[in-house]
């Protein structure tokens, strides 16, 4: 059987200082490989085991992000004679991958903890698609975590045709780093996995049907997860229903996703607009152009608030969206601000050297 170290899972100092105080006694920590329903499926130093989350658990905590996901460092009790574990508590996450929840409301859907790069799958063939790419890098760098993008089936498509989309993310000021690989020819492949690294986890997202459960089978070499053939394009339908994390070979641990075919980055096009109309209707009026629509005298949003002609629920979940939108479009454009910056930084002093 194969040998398992903490380290080897991705354990680090971050969750070391909490192991102190959330994991005393007798029990284990280990990692979530998988979350079927209640069950989990966990990897630790005793292998892979099955685990369950205890009833007090179940009963504290609030919210489903609250809830263990695939990638989560837990504090479980497991008897050596037990079949399943006992989950008692969930670490802080180092960094997590999360999308907004369908509807009117700020809750949230994990979908990975503790990932180390996500890599932004899109298909060349009739799937790349920039704005959808940009909503990807808010999503992942709002969650701490490093970006890759990955275009596929490139076998299908000319040389031209991938370079300039190539040039497109490059000419919106996207300076992640560009892979791109045919699962049928195999191009590209090899670079894929040289840039895995032993103890690192790596995250698949992107729409359904663009490859990524067949990249994760090449990588390990069999076909442990499910692909389909129903076209060559595999539109249409979603194969991967559960999120899994797969141990490679050389120690890299890859998570497979299904596909997203919209998912919520609070942003202009996200539907804001569609679902607050009568408040921005309402904003327009206030007295201060740059209003917050808080605390400001003359404050059209919280007149009408005051004569309840809007409710205060759907008013709060606005203020909340704004807020969670805000931060996410600010620190995205001052990220990629500074990234310019230092790119224009770099090529000045580069140039000095050749002019030297
Ligand atoms: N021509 C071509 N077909 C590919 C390539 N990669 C995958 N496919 C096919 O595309 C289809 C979908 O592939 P999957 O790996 O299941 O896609 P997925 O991204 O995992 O899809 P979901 O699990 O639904 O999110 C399958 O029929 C694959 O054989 C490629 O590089 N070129
Ligand atoms: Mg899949
Ligand atoms: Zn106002």
């Amino acid at each position: 059987m194969k040998e398992f170290t903490l380290d080897s899972l991705g354990w680090c100092g971050w969750f070391e200082q909490q192991a102190k105080k959330l994991c005393e006694g007798e029990k284990l920590v280990a990692r979530v490989a998988a979350v079927d329903r209640d069950q989990l499926l966990l990897v630790g130093e005793i292998g892979f085991f099955r685990a369950k989350l205890s009833g007090k658990y179940m009963y504290e905590s609030e919210s489903a992000s609250e809830r263990p996901c695939v990638g989560d460092w837990v504090c479980v009790e497991k008897p050596e004679f037990d079949q399943f574990g006992v989950v008692h508590k969930v670490f802080e996450r180092r960094t997590c991958l999360r999308r907004k929840a369908a509807g009117d409301s700020v809750e949230f859907q994990m979908i990975a903890a503790n990932v180390d790069f996500v890599i932004i799958v899109q298909s060349c063939y009739y799937d790349f698609n920039l704005k959808r790419l940009e909503r990807y890098l808010v999503m992942i760098e709002e969650g701490g975590s490093t970006p890759l993008i990955l275009l596929t089936k490139t076998d299908l498509v000319t040389s031209e045709v991938l370079a300039d989309q190539i040039e497109q993310i490059r000419n919106a000021d996207i300076t992640e780093p560009v892979g791109s690989l045919s699962n049928v020819t195999k191009e590209g492949l090899d670079e894929l996995k040289s840039t895995f690294s032993p103890g690192k986890t790596y995250c698949f997202v992107g729409s359904s049907g663009v490859g990524k459960s067949t990249i994760i089978n090449s990588l390990v070499g069999r076909n442990v997860l499910e692909t389909k053939v129903v076209s060559s394009t595999g539109e249409g339908r979603h194969t991967t229903v559960r999120r899994e994390l797969v141990l490679l070979e050389n120690g890299a641990m890859v998570i497979d996703n299904p596909g997203m075919r919209e998912f919520g980055v609070f942003g202009a096009e996200d539907g804001i607009e569609a679902s607050y109309s009568d408040i921005l209707a309402l904003a327009s009026q206030c007295r201060f152009r740059n209003c917050t629509h808080s605390n400001e005298p003359g404050c059209a949003v919280l007149n009408a608030l005051e004569r309840s002609e809007i409710d205060a629920e759907h008013y709060d979940n606005f203020i909340k969206l704004r807020q969670e939108s805000e931060h996410y479009l600010l620190s995205n454009a001052e990220k990629r601000k500074k990234d310019r910056e230092f790119g224009r930084f770099i090529k000045s002093a580069k140039k000095e050297l050749e002019d030297e």
